[in-house]
């Protein structure tokens, strides 16, 4: 399990447990420790506490992950009992790190001991208050909206019981106004009674926070990025700024083609769009309804999901693929464990966490993902997604335990989608999933159905943590939860509720990362940080195609510089990575910007005289 984009609510310090075979030395390590703090301190001190408390993090991590992923994938009172108390005893022990590391403040230490203690000062997502009671509190409180969450599913007016995979493939595939409505509304009614678990932890995990000096929890998140929290939060500000006039024009497009499928009652063209057309539960990537506004002449003419029926891929042979283009970079293949101990398909017979997940148990080789895989192209750029946690975690694996973590939690998210980014009509030729490559007239359609994706989902990236961010901070009050978020919802992306929505709705809760308290502006920073990663690996490889159509795949060069940054894992500021990567120490949205410049152009020309905004 993985801590930055760890899937239970509280976070161990690091990235994953290193083995199996330690004995559990807690306590005889805190006697340890301690000692060591009870003296006047010095940078050997220093050192023997950040030794000892390896040892502790190899031991509760692997614990932890491994009750977590019993109860992920068997979601019953005993198994989310078992996690709670893994989760209390991990968080307990994260605080107590944090509380020790912080009286080395003023000590004078190397940086690389400074480094480390500031990890584990800064990387607990859920902290609990010092206070047995309440951290107990809290380890429940995660565990059930887990299982709130895995568990949900909706009864249709006809009686048929539906699970949101289910649901997600209506969402993705209907376009019947009313069906796709009651598909919305029904997923929705599984969070009203997240809400009270939630307003609990949020109180609980500000007062943790508080406790270890930040002034909430949203600060306490924002404090993770080698810069100030402040700045931070203005970063992601700047980088909106450069993408927006790309999004309104997406927008403003995509409403007026969808006025044309529903009609204009239905989609009122001076207003935000409702929120259940756009071919997604959470109206966040919207490439599902690629059919209604593909640009005439410009299609390209194959769909990846037919494809993959076509050519007889099941769950099996879509992971397979996906780790051929890993190998064909230079990565070594999957340990066998990985294809014994995952979970790729739904289970019939139990509850599991479907929400697609990366897995390093003993950060060793032990590494796993758990999907519930629908043979479809949107869930092949899934699998590619997971399969960039897993080969990263393994990159990083010789790492000191604090370093094993990604530079910044932005890009674990970004490395399986820089390669899914490479998945284009070359490469589908190449492994044999079509025949013919479309010629460059068919780009603007390809620049579509990737926009949909892509640049559909970065409002929605940001919006999830605006809005957690004010709640933490006291300025979004449980009464205003629901109508706060419909607020950002129609801020950012222009997106409304359909239908009013009722007092008791706790529509974030629907939402995975919210009950599963996973922060969300690192897919935000990862959606602009893989074209950044695309450019600079495309670079390496010679390529000199438009970058659209560039695609690493079989290039050892592009390998090996991925490689190096992954190796690193959080050893030096992500700053550091970032440049060995793309030649830059700041974000920039350019990269993003030029690949779909072709297609900007094309929407201002198509967009003209309409009235855009929302
Ligand atoms: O949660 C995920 C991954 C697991 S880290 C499947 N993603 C976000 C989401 O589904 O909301 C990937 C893109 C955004
Ligand atoms: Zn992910």
């Amino acid at each position: 399990m993985q801590s930055t984009f760890k899937l239970t609510t509280a976070a161990i310090l690091v990235a994953a447990s290193l083995s199996a075979c330690n004995g559990d030395n807690t306590v005889e390590n805190s006697a340890k420790v301690a000692s060591v703090l009870s003296k006047a301190l010095t940078a050997q001190d220093a050192e023997k506490f950040l030794a000892a408390t390896e040892q502790e993090l190899v031991q509760l991590n692997l614990e932890g992950s491994r009750a977590a992923w019993i109860n992920s994938n068997f979601i019953t009172q005993d198994t989310s009992a078992l996690a709670a108390a893994a989760d209390q005893k991990s968080t307990e022990s994260g605080v107590r790190f944090a509380m020790q590391a912080a009286k080395f403040d003023s000590v004078e230490v190397s940086a690389d001991q400074r480094r480390k203690l500031n990890i584990l000062k800064q990387s607990l997502v859920m902290p609990a208050p010092q206070d047995s009671a309440k951290s107990a509190e809290l380890a429940k409180i995660g565990a059930e909206l887990n299982s709130l969450y895995g568990k949900g599913n909706y009864t249709t007016k006809s009686g048929e019981t539906l699970s949101l995979g289910e649901m997600t493939a209506t969402m993705a595939t209907s376009r019947n106004y009313d069906e796709l409505l009651e598909m919305w509304q029904g997923w929705r009614t599984i969070s009203p009674a997240m809400k009270p678990l939630y307003i609990r932890q949020a109180e609980l995990g500000n007062e943790g926070a508080q406790g270890l000096g930040y002034a909430d929890l949203g600060a306490m998140w924002r404090s993770n990025y080698d810069m100030p929290a402040d700045d931070f939060a203005k970063e992601l500000d700047r980088l909106w700024g450069q993408i927006k006039p790309l999004y309104n024009d997406l927008h403003c497009y995509v409403r007026t083609e969808l006025g044309k499928t529903y009609g204009e009652d239905k989609v009122p063209q001076d207003q935000p769009i409702p929120a259940h057309l756009l071919g997604n539960m959470w109206a966040q990537s919207w490439g599902n309804i690629y059919d209604l506004v593909a640009p005439e002449n410009a299609d390209p003419g194959y769909d990846v999901t037919k494809q993959l029926a076509s050519h007889n891929y099941d769950e099996i042979k879509m992971v397979k693929g996906a780790e051929s283009f890993f190998t064909s970079l230079g990565f070594e293949a999957l340990p066998a464990t990985f294809w014994q101990r995952s979970l790729f398909t739904k289970p019939a017979d139990r509850d599991v966490v479907c929400h697609a997940s990366a897995w390093d148990l003993d950060a060793k080789d032990d590494i796993r993902i758990k999907m519930c895989i629908q043979k479809t192209g949107e869930d092949f750029s899934v699998i590619h997604h997971e399969l960039g946690h897993n080969f990263y975690q393994r990159a990083y694996q010789n790492q000191p335990v604090y370093y094993q973590n990604s530079a910044n939690d932005g890009f674990h998210e970004a490395i399986g989608d820089t390669i899914a980014l490479s998945v284009t009509p070359k490469y589908l030729k190449e492994i044999g999933l079509i025949d013919t490559i479309p010629d460059e007239s068919k780009d603007i359609g390809l620049l579509m159905k990737m926009a949909l994706d892509k640049v559909a989902f970065i409002p929605f990236g940001l919006m999830v943590d605006q809005w957690r961010w004010k709640v933490y901070s006291g300025e979004i009050t449980p009464e205003n939860y629901n109508s706060a978020w419909w607020e950002l919802r129609e801020k950012y992306q222009g997106v409304t509720t359909p239908i009013d929505r009722n007092v008791d709705a706790f529509d974030p809760g629907a939402k995975y990362h919210v009950p599963g308290g996973v922060p969300y502006s690192r897919y935000f920073l990862a959606h602009i940080q893989q074209f950044e990663f695309h450019r600079a690996l495309c670079e390496i490889s010679g390529n000199t195609d438009p970058i659209h159509r560039c695609s690493i795949y079989n290039n050892k060069d592009a390998g090996a510089a991925l490689n190096t940054v992954l190796e690193m894992g959080s050893s030096q500021p992500w700053q550091a990575a970032y440049k060995v990567l793309t030649g830059n120490e700041q974000m920039d949205a350019t990269a993003i910007l030029d690949y779909f410049a072709p297609l900007h152009t094309w929407l201002k020309d198509k967009n003209q005289g309409k009235q855009c905004g929302f």
